[in-house]
């Protein structure tokens, strides 16, 4: 249908004309991925997924650093539909799960639903439909819009004063310029978070000298890692219940473990803590470095950091720890507030991400021209982690809330789908011509949600991190994941706007 057709009320509702629902899908990385997959699978087929890049993969496409990998381990790191018995590794390195992405891509005849470098500029509500605006294919008209636009995507720039005065290779963790050789340079790195973490431990060897910057020690434990045998793979192969049994065995220890630290169990938490402590002793022998590495807040508070390397490399002669705080950037490195200048060739900004940006900064206009930055007002909300009141036909998978921590996010995305079929289904069998969150519901369900969150780490632990937004309230589910995966298989239909 082209934009140009005339749209009143609530004509053209997709059910009611026995049509086939036109679903745009923004990002395909896991979750919008995963979407035309499950879509495709119940019945849906006019499906359109808008990729801004020339690549599909998310995260995974645009995070290329050096020591790159994942801290949740492979076989439940994966699509629960298509498991994967050659992982080489228990926690697999990034090309690895960007090949599988690509392997699934062309498994399930994902490219032609795909048009890559085709970003989103705008979304408009017009009732029952979305006007869509792309950056090629100018205004189109959508049924369904299901946002897949992740969550660690837009890099986080730090604000020092002279940033952008440096006259050497300056770039941010998730833009990795490979042009650029490390061999023998003087090399910075801000940031000590998961992704730097890494990096240090990767480049340590080649680089002349290494400068890591921390504002912050974070808790660090081992990374059990291990490469897997051809004899385990080719049993996991003849073998496939084996495959779901490993999975599930992970996701039980994960959840009940670093899941249960995070919500207020306290005995789970000092373990971690203490498993923490006793790796930097273990690792890091003289006590004033021992001492700089050592934070001052609980363990779990931010994301924790499953890295071997990181300590290893900091005792190295090229490579210092420097603690004293950045006063600016000049051209030619670092002056920290000491008044030291650290002269550097190359400056890796390993400094996060905007986790707060969701979809924005795309412009998307609900109901009664009310845009979504509008609505969340700073503070980005949804029911369920997924709706919003005055956006009907509108989902947004891991939107505010809907990440959960210490678990597997693709697990969590495909049960949002799952949730979001079922209200497209319902529509389709009841003839309906829209859906959205009750307000009273939404306002519930974000009320309960910031009272829960109080008591866990990520609030109360005495730490600041990407989980927490400009409140300070951590934007993030506080119930262990399966209370989540419960409310997602059961969509209780009394909390939504059913416009028929
Ligand atoms: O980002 P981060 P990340 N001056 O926000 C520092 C996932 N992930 O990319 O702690 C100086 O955690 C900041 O300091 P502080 C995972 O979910 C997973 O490392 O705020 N320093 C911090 O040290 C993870 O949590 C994997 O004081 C500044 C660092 O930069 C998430 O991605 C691997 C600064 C940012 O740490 C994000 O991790 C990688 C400034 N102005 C990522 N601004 C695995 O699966 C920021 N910092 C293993």
């Amino acid at each position: 249908m082209n934009v140009n057709t005339p749209i009143s009320g609530l004509e053209h509702a997709w059910a009611k004309e026995g049509r086939q629902p036109r679903i745009a899908i923004i990002g395909a990385g896991f979750s919008g991925m995963g979407s035309i997959i499950k879509l495709r699978e119940a019945g849906y087929t006019d499906i359109t997924c808008f990729e801004r890049e020339d690549k599909l993969g998310g995260t995974w496409r645009d995070n290329t650093y050096p020591g790159l990998s994942c801290d949740v381990p492979s076989h439940w790191y994966s699509y629960s539909f298509d498991l994967n018995p050659d992982w080489s590794y228990r926690f697999s390195y990034g090309p690895e799960i960007w090949a599988y992405q690509e392997k699934i891509a062309r498994k399930y005849d994902l490219f032609p639903a795909i048009q890559f470098n085709n970003a989103i500029r705008k979304l408009t509500y017009l009732g029952p439909q979305w006007k869509v605006e792309s950056e090629k294919n100018g205004e189109e008209i959508f049924d369904f819009v299901i946002a897949a636009t992740g969550v660690l995507v837009n890099p986080a720039y730090p604000d020092i004063p002279g940033l952008d005065s440096f006259k050497g290779h300056m770039f941010h963790s998730a833009r990795w310029n490979h042009d650029v050789a490390l061999q023998g340079k003087r090399v910075g790195i801000i940031g000590t978070g998961s992704t730097a973490c890494q990096i240090v431990g990767a480049i340590a060897e080649e680089v002349g000298h290494l400068d890591v910057f921390q504002r912050t020690p974070h808790w660090v434990v081992p990374m059990p890692q291990k490469k897997y045998s051809k004899a385990w793979q080719t049993l996991l192969r003849i073998f496939p219940p084996l495959q779901m049994f490993i999975r599930n065995f992970i996701r039980r220890r994960m959840e009940g473990s670093f899941g249960k630290a995070t919500l207020g169990d306290e005995a789970e938490q000092q373990k971690i803590q203490e498993a923490c402590l006793q790796f930097l002793e273990q690792q890091v022998p003289d006590p004033e470095l021992r001492k700089k590495l050592t934070p001052n807040y609980k363990a779990t508070c931010k994301r924790l950091i499953l890295c071997s390397d990181f300590y290893p490399a900091l005792q190295r002669d090229n490579v210092d720890l420097v603690t004293e705080s950045i006063d600016a950037i000049e051209p030619v490195g670092v002056r920290t507030k000491d008044g030291e200048l650290h002269e550097l060739d190359v400056l890796v900004l390993a400094t996060g991400f905007r986790a707060g940006d969701f979809i924005l900064p795309t412009e998307v206009i609900g109901e009664n021209g009310l845009s979504l930055r509008d609505f969340w007002h700073g503070l980005p909300r949804a029911h369920r982690g997924m709706t919003f009141p005055g956006f009907p036909n509108f989902w947004m998978l891991e939107g505010p809330t809907g990440v959960i921590g210490n678990t597997c996010l693709i697990d969590i995305s495909e049960h949002q789908i799952g949730y979001m079929i079922a209200a497209i289904n319902k529509i389709r069998d009841d003839k309906l011509v829209a859906i959205a969150p009750k307000m009273e519901a939404f306002e519930g369900y974000n009320a309960r949600i910031a009272e829960a969150i109080k008591t866990s780490t990520w609030a109360s632990g005495g730490c600041s991190s990407w989980y927490l937004d400009p409140s300070g309230t951590p934007n993030i589910y506080p119930w262990l994941p399966d209370a989540y995966r419960d409310d997602m298989k059961n969509i209780d239909f009394t909390e939504y706007e059913l416009v028929s």
